[in-house]
């Protein structure tokens, strides 16, 4: 069996869970959201990371029903947690081909119907890449997708190609500092200076603008110092199943 056919079979026996990572204020430390991280779980190996089989998926049949099955899940979650009283925003990562395939901001508008869920508490997490595609389409898309008042960002932003001009052209919600200029905050004066700029360019633009990978409390004080207002990483806590993070975050279910 290949991989694909081995994802297509995990896909049949409910094998793919999505996992939870906060996003809280910096300042407090309060919640914010939590972005929704695919995870197999398959039956010999264990948990298995996206990192390994999402670019299968990418490239294979499965994309759109994966997509789906996230948007879905996602979705489902997120309106438990707000009729609990608890409005966590959360976030889903969407690959350029998931963006492409089908419509997807009727499959969007489809599933706020359908579960209740307050649009502003949906977003969409983007790559760069996508602006490799139909650049009218994609920015037709969006402009869709946000009529909806659901809000998308930029994710691992900076390592992209995507110029500058882009941020002008595309009406993004906010921008997320990839990790790899966050490791070296304390001790790299090019990664402080990328963040810093990145910081005063998305204030600037009105956007939001969120820090990945904080691993400890100096980087989110550096971070806080900069204006930074909103991060998410192993400080504040992993990825972790739905079950986990209630009990570690939200209040009494
Ligand atoms: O969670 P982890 O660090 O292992 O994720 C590795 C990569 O997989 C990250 O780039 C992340 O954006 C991506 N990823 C995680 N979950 C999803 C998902 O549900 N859909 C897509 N398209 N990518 C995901
Ligand atoms: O590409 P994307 O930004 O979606 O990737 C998100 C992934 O980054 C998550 O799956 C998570 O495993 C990883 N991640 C989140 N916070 C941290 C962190 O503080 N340190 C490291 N090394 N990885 C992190
Ligand atoms: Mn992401
Ligand atoms: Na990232």
């Amino acid at each position: 069996l290949t991989l694909e056919g081995e994802l297509a079979l995990a896909a049949d026996r409910g094998e793919f869970e999505l996992f939870y990572q906060p996003q809280v204020h910096l300042i407090d430390g309060s919640l914010v959201g939590a972005e929704a991280l695919i995870r197999w779980r398959h039956p010999v190996r264990g948990y298995v990371s996206p990192a390994e089989f999402m670019p299968v998926v990418n490239t294979s049949a499965l994309s759109e029903r994966i997509a789906k099955w996230v948007m879905e899940t996602a979705c489902r979650q997120a309106r438990a947690w707000e009729l609990s009283g608890n409005d966590v925003r959360v976030a889903i990562n969407l690959s350029p081909s998931q963006l492409q395939s089908g419509d997807l901001a009727h499959s969007v508008a489809a599933l706020l119907d359908e579960t209740g869920l307050t649009p502003s508490l949906l977003e969409i997490e983007v790559t760069e890449d996508i602006l490799l595609h139909d650049e009218r389409r994609v920015l037709e898309m969006f402009k869709r997708i946000q009529e909806l008042g659901v809000r998308i960002l930029f994710d691992d932003f900076g390592t992209g190609y995507a110029s500058l001009s882009y941020l002008k052209k595309f009406p993004l919600d906010g921008l997320k500092i990839d990790r790899s200029f966050v490791f070296g905050l304390l001790s790299n004066s090019d990664d402080a200076a990328i963040v810093g700029s990145t910081i005063g360019l998305s204030k600037q633009l009105g956007l939001t603008v969120v820090a990945e990978g904080i691993e400890n409390r100096a980087t989110a004080d550096l971070l806080v110092s900069m204006g930074c207002e909103e991060g998410q990483g192993y400080f504040f806590g992993r990825p972790m199943p739905a079950e986990a993070f209630e009990k570690q975050f939200l209040a009494e279910l």
